[in-house]
This record gives structure tokens, C-alpha cells and sequence, in this order.
């Protein structure tokens, strides 16, 4: 005989199983992706650039880098901000009445060096300068967020670091 109760945990067995069974799936799919070597035709510039290793990268200090010597005091800043992760400090020659620089602690030169790791760091690095926007009193008006990647794109400083810059009217780019 049919048993409602019994036809009811078979539905929800079967329902978890599936579940399951495509969690398996999306793992093995993104593992897929990871595991494709670049270059490859087949993956989008935008996909390439994700899975693009870091290829300089040290979770060391480095020694001559003046962030690293910053994050590990080192060298004297004033810190507004302080994790395990991330150091914001205010930029020795402010461009704006707030000019913070908000930096991994761990040393990456640039921002062609980032890899899929750093998503989440680069993900905090940006809600870290959004509080500090908020906490500034800058958010309603604006602010303006800039990551300078090499000598060309006006890098003088080769550990990745974002800009805060906010309290003036900034000039639009276009
Ligand atoms: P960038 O041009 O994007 O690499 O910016 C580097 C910034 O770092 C620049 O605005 C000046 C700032 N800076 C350089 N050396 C120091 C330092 O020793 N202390 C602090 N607080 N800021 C620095």
C-alpha cells in the first residue's frame, strides 16, 4: 500500500539528493574553469583576466616597499583603519580634504598582478573606503575611488592602493 508519510520522505530524500547533486555540478564546473590554462580563445577577455594568476606575487613583507614597512609599522602613518587583512592611512600629500589610501597588507605590486584569490581583498578594500566615506561625512555628496596601475597609469608607489579622495568637488574625466 501507498503510505503518505513514507511517499513524503522519499519527495524530500529525492529533493536533497538533487540538490546535492548540483552543488557537486557547479563545483566541478568552476573547478573546470580554474583548471583551463591561458591563453585560450574559448574564454572572454573578461573571463581571462579573471582566472589570470598573480605572477609576482610574496604573501611576504617586501623589503623595500614603503605600504609593507606602513603595515608593519615600520614607518609612521596616520592610520584611520586597521584589520588582519587591510591598513588605510591618510596619503603623506593629500589631494583632497580627505585623501586616504586604503591597502592589503599583504604586498601585490600592482593591479595587473591581482588573481582570482584576491576577489574577496579587493571586494573589502573597496567597502573599507565606503565606510571610511560614510564615516567622513562624504558619502551623500561624493567621492572619487582610483587605482593606479603602473608608471602609465600615474603609479609611483608598487603595492596596490586605493584612493579616498572626497570633501571637494572633483573634476569629471569626461
Ligand atoms: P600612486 O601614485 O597611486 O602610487 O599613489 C601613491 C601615494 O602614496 C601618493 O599619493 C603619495 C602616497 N605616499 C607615498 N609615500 C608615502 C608615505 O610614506 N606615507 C604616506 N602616508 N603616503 C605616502
Amino acid at each position: 500500500m501507498n503510505d503518505p508519510a513514507k511517499s513524503t520522505l522519499t519527495f524530500v530524500a529525492a529533493g536533497r539528493v538533487a540538490l546535492g547533486l548540483r552543488r557537486v555540478a557547479k563545483q566541478l564546473e568552476s573547478f573546470a574553469v580554474r583548471e583551463a590554462r591561458l591563453p585560450s580563445e574559448r574564454f572572454s577577455a573578461t573571463v581571462r583576466m579573471t582566472l589570470q594568476r598573480a605572477p609576482h606575487r610574496s604573501d611576504e613583507l617586501a623589503d623595500d616597499c614603503i605600504f609593507c614597512k606602513i603595515a608593519n609599522k615600520e614607518l609612521p602613518a596616520d592610520i584611520v583603519f586597521e584589520d588582519d587583512e587591510l591598513i588605510a592611512f591618510n596619503d603623506i600629500s593629500p589631494q583632497a580634504p580627505t585623501h586616504v589610501l586604503v591597502v592589503p597588507k599583504i604586498h601585490i605590486p600592482t593591479v595587473n598582478d591581482l588573481g582570482d584569490d584576491d576577489a574577496e581583498r579587493m571586494g573589502r578594500l573597496v567597502l573599507c573606503a565606503q565606510a571610511l566615506a560614510e564615516a567622513r561625512g562624504i558619502d551623500g555628496d561624493g567621492y572619487r575611488l582610483i587605482l593606479n596601475c603602473n608608471e602609465g597609469g600615474g603609479q609611483t608607489v608598487f603595492h596596490i592602493h586605493l584612493h579616498l579622495l572626497g570633501g571637494r568637488q572633483m573634476r569629471a574625466l569626461g
